[in-house]
């Protein structure tokens, strides 16, 4: 007799045995697991002290088991949970065995590994955030982080940074989230209500990564790891029930599996009550993809992105992500039910984004049942450190240096492919403020600009009136013949090191200015950070020139700035600045390449100083005016 609890065991019977797949077997994931988060090592009197060992280990994802390099036989490895002025000493251990010699700005070197603490304020020295270190095969390091006392409270990461191995030990699974957990008396109630080190069942923390991409329009782990000569392969002497190798399973675009993985997770399950409000700390870990995240049904408000908090907390549908960045979001789902967490293009944000690569599907599902509760969204966030101090009114005078950063559709950063750790493009004088501005040349793409040893906030949306880049297709083994031309098709008088005028292609040409505006363009595009966040990485739009500040302050020594879509920067799209001790900054606003000057295009072009007005216009007067009338009423309570 078929009761409807025999009925309905059936029904939950049915999928587990029809996927009951394996490497001869392949098929899709089916996700769905609870989710868990990474296991956390806490510190504790002051620091935490921590051996991290690379080697192969064997990664089981659902029916698929594949080799990858891991920290600590872990995918991914684990979460650090640290407090400001903490120590973090990690022993890197290398087991991985030699290599053969690579090529310099391909992709190279799997067996070479460093560590990178992503987003941390903290000194770009060794035994510290020095990436340009190799950890060679059979190495040990030993890394003494020292967290600034002040260290902003939020989301960071960990991962391996080597020139050359970055994408593919990323993807592999060399990663992991580090988090700076706030004092319990900076939050207000609200924001400790949902937050470690008293609620930290309502953290939700999440490492995000397509680490299982074997097929797929650009770079993939399975390119990239032919391409680099990784060893450890499918085995392809196994032909699939599907008649062919599990390989070409894989890599086949219709039978490909693919994922973008929570903590090693597919698609797993939140479970959340009705009214319930969670810290979803997320940390775009994928070594290519932006995420635009929705979760329809449900409320998301906006504490930080890239671990500094936002001044005011805001409701927003949307959540943007580039690679290498992350987002604190505060969510609620106020009725039972289903939601799913996606990420996916939207034609509505794309003048914003361009044709930039964003991962499109499912990341979680959020299954909501049980008793409502009542919560209420955090409507402050605690002060930021004076490094984070607003430098949206320093007068002009105080603008310690200024310089330009230009990328491109090239793996190129200011018209130059990484050339080595010591070729400093810029000298600036420590405890100076810097005002920099990032310009685009792509007429198609964004890219993800990260910067190292602090973050930067992003004061204006500039009219483009740089350079645009024609040519420099060719893939592996380095770009084609490529120029430089304004945006009428005219060739640029200004133009990189390496230029040939033999191989100009046509002159004029047309360019394609479809993504021009991010000056007029609405701020709320999902692409735009709001002018006076700050971040370690920002997308640079297409034909894009934004101008951002930040305080060199408390480290003398190598700021790297790449891309953080991880095949460029391996490919060449890299440099290095350098922040000095006082009177010895170099004087250029630029540095040019080859007699050229990055950032423009006529020999006539004036630096962009004088700021395009794309604030917020009058939010932006009333949140001044508020925070004045506010530090007012600070000071009077002060006073008494
Ligand atoms: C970390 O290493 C430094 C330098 O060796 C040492 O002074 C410090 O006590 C260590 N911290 C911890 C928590 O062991
Ligand atoms: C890297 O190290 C592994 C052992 O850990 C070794 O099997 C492999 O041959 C080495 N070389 C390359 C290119 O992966
Ligand atoms: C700001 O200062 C720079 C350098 O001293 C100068 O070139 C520029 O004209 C000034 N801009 C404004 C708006 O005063
Ligand atoms: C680094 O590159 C710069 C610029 O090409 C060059 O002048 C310098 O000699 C190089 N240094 C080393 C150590 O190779
Ligand atoms: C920018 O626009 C706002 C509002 O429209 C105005 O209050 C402000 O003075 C403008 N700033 C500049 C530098 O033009
Ligand atoms: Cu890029």
């Amino acid at each position: 007799m078929w009761t409807t609890a025999s009925v309905l065991g059936l029904l939950c019977v049915f999928p587990v045995l029809t996927t009951a797949c394996d490497n001869s077997d392949p098929c899709q994931f089916t996700g769905g697991q609870a989710y868990t988060p990474t296991a956390e090592r806490t510190s504790s009197n002051g620091g935490l002290v921590q051996t991290l060992t690379v080697d192969i280990s064997d990664v089981t994802i659902e029916w698929l088991t594949v080799q990858r390099r891991t920290y600590n036989g872990g995918f991914p490895g684990p979460t650090f949970r640290l407090k400001a002025g903490d120590d973090l000493n990690i022993t890197l251990v290398n087991n991985l065995g030699p290599q053969p010699a690579g090529e310099h700005n391909e992709f190279r070197d799997p067996n070479t590994t460093n560590l990178h603490t992503h987003g941390l304020h903290i000194s770009p020295l060794e035994p510290q955030d020095y990436v340009l270190l190799e950890v060679g095969p059979g190495e040990t390091y030993e890394y003494k982080f020292e967290l600034n006392a002040d260290q902003q409270a939020g989301t960071f990461w960990y991962h391996a940074h080597h020139h050359g191995s970055t994408f593919f030990q990323v993807a592999s699974g060399l990663a992991g989230l580090l988090i700076v957990e706030d004092e319990p008396s900076s939050m207000s109630a609200e924001l400790a209500a949902i937050s470690c080190p008293n609620n930290c069942n309502k953290e939700v923390p999440m490492l995000l990564g397509n680490f299982i991409e074997y097929s797929g329009g650009g770079a993939t782990f399975a390119s990239v790891q032919e391409d680099i000569g990784d060893p450890f392969t499918l085995d392809d002497t196994v032909v699939t029930t599907a008649g062919v190798t599990l390989n070409a399973y894989l890599t086949d675009q219709q039978t490909g599996v693919s994922a973008y993985m929570v903590n090693g997770q597919v698609r797993p399950t939140i479970t959340m009550q009705p009214g319930e409000i969670r810290r979803f700390r997320m940390v775009n870990a994928g070594p290519s993809d932006m995420l635009l995240l929705t979760i329809t049904g449900c409320e998301i408000t906006i504490l930080a992105y890239d671990g500094v908090y936002v001044d005011t907390p805001y409701s927003q549908d949307f959540i943007f992500i580039p690679t290498g960045g992350r987002c604190d979001a505060a969510v609620r789902c106020a009725t039972a039910g289903t939601y799913e967490m996606r990420s996916g293009e939207d034609t509505a944000h794309e003048p914003s984004i361009g044709d930039t690569g964003i991962y499109g599907g499912v990341i979680a599902t959020i299954e909501v049942t049980g008793a409502s509760v009542s919560m209420n969204f955090p409507t402050a966030t605690p002060a930021k450190p004076s490094y984070l101090d607003d430098l949206q009114n320093v007068a002009n005078s105080s603008i310690g240096g200024r310089y330009v950063v230009e990328l491109g559709p090239t793996p190129f950063l200011n018209r130059e492919q990484f050339t080595n750790t010591t070729y400093f493009r810029y000298n600036f004088d420590v405890d100076t403020i810097q005002q920099w501005v990032f310009v685009n040349s792509d007429e198609d793409s964004g890219h993800p600009l990260h910067m190292h040893v602090t973050h930067f906030q992003v004061i204006a949306y500039n009219a483009y009136n740089g350079a645009v880049t024609v040519g420099g297709g060719g893939g592996g083994g380095g770009p084609g013949p490529f120029a430089y031309y304004d945006l009428s098709g005219n060739l640029c008088d200004q133009q990189h090191r390496d230029f040939d005028p033999n191989a100009i292609v046509a002159d004029p040409i047309t360019v394609d200015t479809t993504y021009l505006g991010h000056d007029t363009n609405d701020r709320n595009l999902a692409g735009y950070a709001r002018i006076g966040e700050f971040r370690d990485v920002l997308l640079i739009p297409p034909l894009a020139s934004v101008t951002v500040r930040f305080k060199a302050t408390d480290y003398i020594g190598p700021y790297v700035l790449h891309c953080h879509i991880l095949n460029h920067e391996d490919e060449g799209m890299m440099m290095v600045t350098y922040s000095t001790p006082s009177g010895q900054a170099t004087a250029s606003p630029w540095e040019s390449s080859g007699g050229h000057n990055p950032g423009t295009c006529k020999a006539t072009d004036v630096y962009p100083d004088i700021l395009q007005n794309t604030s917020d216009g009058n939010k932006h007067a009333v949140n001044t005016w508020l925070t004045a009338l506010w530090m007012l009423m600070v000071a009077c309570l002060n006073h008494f």
